[in-house]
């Protein structure tokens, strides 16, 4: 999560970390950015956990990073500068957290409420980082093609192709490029080539004024989702159990704008799938890349699985619960077997037989 300073990221990291499953504790210094993994909601899940009644139901989880503000000139080592922009490079999507709650109480670093003009701010810092990187490869690059003419050819087409999109204040589209271009622009560790979407922190009550359209242009115009939330009433709320919290949203005429949302479109975001087991009396959700293939899939369960494969038995969870047994399922035809290439699709229960 990024954005401008008091623009709510660690409010809003906290009422996100209230839901967070134990894990390693990070130093909360206000350099380093805070860690907090958080499980993914997943409503199928729980409906099959309701059918199956298992012992232990582990969701999968999503790593979320708050990392200090952002401002004007933090290329240029500006406020923490640098430091923050290093951090960001090494996280698989962005959450920029665009501030939209007034100032009565908290002031903002450039006085005013603008969405547009903050999210501008802090995405030309990106930028302007990116493009530094990319012009010193450029150089690089250049030095090296006076000794060997193809050598960094590729990548030379690369870089340029990329600068000039940066120039023109955008992100990468990283669609246009074929599997070996992905492959080598993520070896250019630039910031502007992940997937992004805003994240609105709005008043609480404020929903029905919003100006909306601030942020909705920007994102409509680079093709990118916005979420709405309170950040101060999910903080509020957080230690709340759910039924209550849910009350007090709508009490707030707030219930579409839960934290949940946050996480849901942070995990779509990544571009992952989920696929399930069912072993004994556990249950489990587990991530994966669009587009892997059975045996890859049952060597994230275990290493093992992926070295004896065998077949896999297949349902899809929707089928199941539709369904309502595997016995009923089975019946149906539903349940195939599948071989190591097959490619896994989101929802699928896998039992991996293996030697
Ligand atoms: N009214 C209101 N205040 C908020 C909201 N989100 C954050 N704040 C307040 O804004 C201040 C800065 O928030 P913080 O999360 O520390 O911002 P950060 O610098 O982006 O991490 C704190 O006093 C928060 O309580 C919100 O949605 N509404
Ligand atoms: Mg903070």
């Amino acid at each position: 999560m990024i954005g401008l300073p008091n623009s709510g990221k660690s409010t809003i990291f906290n009422a996100l970390t209230a839901l967070s499953v134990p894990c390693q504790s990070y130093p909360f210094c206000t350099i380093e950015p805070n860690i907090g993994i958080v499980p993914v909601p997943d409503d199928r899940l729980t409906e099959l956990a309701r059918i199956l009644k298992p012992e232990k139901v582990t969701p999968t989880t999503i790593e979320f990073v708050d990392i200090a503000g952002l401002i004007k000139d933090a290329h240029k080592g500006e406020g923490l500068g640098n430091k923050f922009l290093s951090h960001i490079r090494n996280v698989d999507a962005i959450a920029h957290v665009v501030r939209y709650f007034g100032t009565a109480n908290v002031p903002h670093v450039y006085n005013d409420v603008n969405p547009k003009r903050d999210a501008e701010i802090v995405e030309t810092e990106i930028l302007i980082a990116d493009l530094e990187i990319v012009e010193e490869r450029l150089r690089k690059i250049e030095r090296l093609a006076k000794v060997s003419k193809e050598k960094g050819e590729t990548e030379h087409g690369l870089l340029l192709k990329i600068r000039d999109t940066i120039e023109r204040g955008s992100f990468v589209d990283m669609e246009q490029y074929d599997e070996n271009e992905k492959q080598l622009i993520h070896s250019f560790n630039l910031i502007a080539t992940k997937p992004f979407f805003y994240i609105a922190n709005v008043d609480e009550g404020t929903l029905n004024s919003l100006p909306v359209s601030a942020i909705e242009e920007l994102a409509r115009e680079k093709g990118r989702r916005v979420v709405y939330i309170c950040g101060k009433l999910e903080e509020d709320l957080s230690a709340l159990p759910d039924q209550e919290r849910a009350s007090y949203m709508e009490l707030y005429n707030m219930e579409k704008m839960s934290i949940r949302n946050v996480i849901r479109v942070g995990y779509e975001a990544l571009d992952l799938i989920t696929f399930y087991t069912v072993v004994g009396r556990e249950m489990r959700a587990w991530t994966i890349s669009r587009n892997t293939t059975c045996v890859k899939a049952a060597g994230k369960i275990h290493t093992d699985m992926e070295k004896g494969f065998i077949k896999a038995d297949v349902i899809n969870i929707n089928d199941f619960i539709r369904c309502g047994s595997e016995h009923a399922a089975k019946e149906k035809g539903l349940l195939r077997l599948e071989g190591r290439d097959y490619i896994v699709k989101d929802g699928d229960i896998l039992h991996i037989r293996f030697n």
